[in-house]
């Protein structure tokens, strides 16, 4: 049976709680023909990587699903790239706070998440979940990890697993006391992360 990792962040930027680990949390198993791994991940840019690829490493995982919040967003955004820069304007949740950093010196520009991004936007379409290809993760904790991770995958030969990002936006209880956010039901985002599975083992 293949086995998958699939990662969350902790809450950021005030808030109590991140749909991506409250999503993973809920994915049910028994919809799912794999072995599945759940991991937390804080929103540190240093400790972010280090926690997931020795957690990669002990694991071996067929496949990788990196998950986190991007607020603001109106679907379920399947990220295509992530780039070698960490930069940002709110510290994370150690306060660091990079400018213009180069995350590898050794790295490639930019690597390309290697799950089968056109199917999952069909597949989640065709169960009316909204949507998209999104070409730039940021350049916070989420651009890191994703960089970080297709970086050492390739650094070490491990061309078969395949490995991308999911940024999912805000649940109700988020911006109930915000106005004019958008915000998509907890249940429909760990739906799209089971359909995001099952596409990626599928292929
Ligand atoms: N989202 C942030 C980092 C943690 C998270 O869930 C990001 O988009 O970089």
């Amino acid at each position: 049976m293949k086995k998958v990792l699939i990662t969350g962040f902790e809450p950021f930027g005030g808030e109590q709680i991140n749909p991506s680990y409250e999503a993973i949390k809920n994915i049910n198993r028994s919809h799912l023909n794999c072995e599945l791994f759940i991991l937390e991940v804080p929103t540190e840019f240093y400790n972010s990587s280090k926690i997931v690829i020795e957690t990669m490493h002990k694991i071996e995982p067929d496949v990788i699903i990196l998950v986190g919040q991007a607020g603001g967003r109106k679907e379920i955004s399947i990220e295509r790239v992530a780039i070698n820069i960490d930069d940002s304007n709110i510290g994370d949740n150690r306060g660091i706070k990079p400018i213009d950093n180069v995350i590898s010196i050794f790295g490639e520009n930019a690597y390309f998440s290697s799950l089968p991004i056109k199917t999952i936007l069909e597949k989640l379409r065709n169960n009316y979940i909204p949507a998209g290809i999104s070409n730039s993760a940021g350049t916070y904790v989420c651009n890191h990890l994703m960089y970080n991770v297709l970086h050492e995958l390739k650094e070490r030969g491990l061309h078969q697993v395949q490995a991308g990002f999911i940024h999912v936006p805000y649940i109700p209880e988020q911006t109930i006391n915000k106005q004019n956010l958008f915000s998509l039901d907890l249940n429909v985002i760990t739906k799209a992360l089971e359909i995001i599975i099952e596409t990626t083992l599928n292929q």
